[in-house]
């Protein structure tokens, strides 16, 4: 498997940095528990599999420090049954992982950086399969935008290897945060940095709901960086370009492999779904901000919306600002931006167009944005984010990730009106799951799941709350009796 010889036992230690630190400690363990504790009772429609995604590191770093996005892939699996609950925890064998088990040390260094790797880490993937999961063509997929999706199995979560969608995949990479079109089961998912160095290409591909990968267009993005989230309409395609540059230069001479340079715009690529990059149009924001994250996007009368979270810094908590070592993360905030789709009055695709709206949702900052999947690609009513709300309780200590959520929001658009619960002290929800009450549920009629941190506890609930009435307090919660790492995305498979 691999040619590095196994190191003399030394000690082995994380180093007492803040992303090992309390609550983001490495979990390692791979985890089986059957029926898990339930307080209150719930719900009987409750039935399928809650798989969530999460950075656990197997290794200390080659070179004493990280950041919390670098960790090896780790599925939390939540499978919901006639009221039972149980749990089981894997980590996706990646050909990092196993090399570096049988090695028993960590041999790649910094975050997709190459140059930082080990010798012995040489021709192999550097692969973390740590960032979301995705159910599509009878296929469960662990992803990361740095690498090909890994395929596990839904009910052992044992890893059957990379997916390539039968050869038809020509990057090297694909995005974690592909979009479902609930109307044709259609996903349609892109890739950047696709020969797995910097570089402006950016493919999109369109996959039927039987797996089948078949149409691949690619365009290019002004300047070569993060793209982690895009959005999909019935209608349209749209890229927010942010300058979280990547610098091969910079990445060779071993540094941070993103870097936040504000001398660059941000621009949107809006692209026709049908039509392809042909039509792709370009449009540039009065200011350079980064999308965090992407709620949905729909088309209306004209016009294309976005609805995303925004920061009008870069991911500074991961990686540095060049120009301003003193600049400070600022917390996301949610918009809506919209573009007059049918304006023909520049016809040339080469422009660049700085006329498009924005509005601001709602006040509260947040991140981690779902919908109600079944409307995902339409005008959505319902908007849910882990939140802070200072009137409901004290803000937590910072973690590796910036500070830790208090509150899950509710955003009723036609009500323009808020909805929080708070998770009580020491406590931090994590991203939320929608999951309708039953297939033809109206839009919002369903639970809110979420990962609940309970930092005093070392120990990790998870909530079921009514998605239209957070303030009620949690349905039902079930009480791990473990810690489970903090992770990025999830989703819900019914059964
Ligand atoms: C993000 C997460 C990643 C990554 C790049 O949330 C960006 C943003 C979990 O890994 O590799
Ligand atoms: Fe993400």
């Amino acid at each position: 498997m691999t040619s590095a010889t196994t190191e003399p036992a030394t000690g082995l230690r994380f180093p007492d940095i803040l992303v090992y630190r309390g609550y983001s400690a490495p979990v390692r363990i791979e985890a089986d528990v059957y029926d898990v504790e339930v307080e209150g009772r719930l719900p009987d429609a409750l039935n399928g599999t809650y798989y969530r995604n999460s950075a656990d590191p197997q290794y200390p770093p080659l070179h004493g420090t990280d950041i919390f996005i670098n960790g090896d892939g780790m599925i939390h699996m939540v499978r919901f049954e006639n009221g039972h609950v149980d749990l089981k925890t894997r980590y996706v064998r990646t050909e990092k992982f196993l090399a570096e088990r049988a090695a028993r040390r960590a041999i790649f260094g910094s975050y997709r950086n190459p140059y930082t790797d080990d010798p012995a880490a040489a021709g192999l993937n550097a692969g973390t399969a740590n960032t979301s999961v995705v159910w599509h063509g009878g296929k469960l997929l662990a992803l990361k935008e740095a690498d090909r999706p890994m395929e596990l199995d839904p009910e052992t979560l044992a890893t059957i290897g990379h997916w390539d969608f039968d050869g038809a995949l020509t990057s090297k990479t694909f995005t974690a945060h592909p979009k479902l079109d609930p109307d044709t089961g259609e996903m349609i998912a892109f890739a950047y940095n696709c020969d797995g160095r910097a570089s402006t290409a950016i493919e999109i591909y369109w996959i039927a709901a039987d797996g089948t990968l078949g149409r691949t267009e690619s365009f290019d993005a002004p300047y070569p960086s993060m793209v982690h989230d895009f959005s999909v309409s019935k209608e349209h395609i749209a890229f927010t370009i942010c300058p979280m540059v990547n610098d091969w230069e910079r990445v060779q001479r071993g540094e941070a492999f993103f870097h936040w340079d504000d001398r660059l715009p941000t621009r949107v690529a809006v692209i026709p779904r049908d039509q392809g990059v042909s039509g792709l149009r370009w449009y540039e924001h009065p200011s350079p901000v980064m999308q965090t994250h992407t709620f949905n996007a729909w088309d209306a009368a004209g016009q294309l919306h976005v609805e995303h979270f925004i920061t009008g810094t870069g991911w500074l908590s991961q990686f540095p600002d060049i120009n301003d070592p003193d600049n400070h993360e600022q917390p996301p905030f949610a918009q809506r931006w919209s573009f007059d789709v049918d304006d023909d009055t520049a016809d040339d695709t080469a422009d660049i167009r700085a006329d498009f709206d924005t509005a601001r949702m709602f006040e509260q900052f947040g991140e981690m944005p779902v919908v109600d999947p079944r409307h995902a690609m339409h005008r959505t009513r319902h908007f849910w984010f882990g939140t802070f709300n200072p009137q409901l309780g004290p803000m937590l200590e910072w973690g590796p990730k910036g500070p830790p959520f208090t509150c899950m929001g509710h955003f009723d658009a036609d009500r323009g009106s808020l909805d929080y619960w708070y998770a009580g002290p020491d406590s931090a929800p994590e991203e939320p799951c929608f999951v309708p009450k039953s297939p033809d549920a109206d839009e919002g009629d369903g639970w809110l799941l979420t990962m609940v941190g309970r930092r005093a506890e070392n120990r990790t609930d998870l909530v079921v709350l009514d998605a239209l009435d957070l303030a009620a307090g949690p349905i039902a919660t079930v009480r791990f009796p473990c810690r489970l790492h903090e992770g990025f995305h999830g989703i819900f498979v019914p059964r």
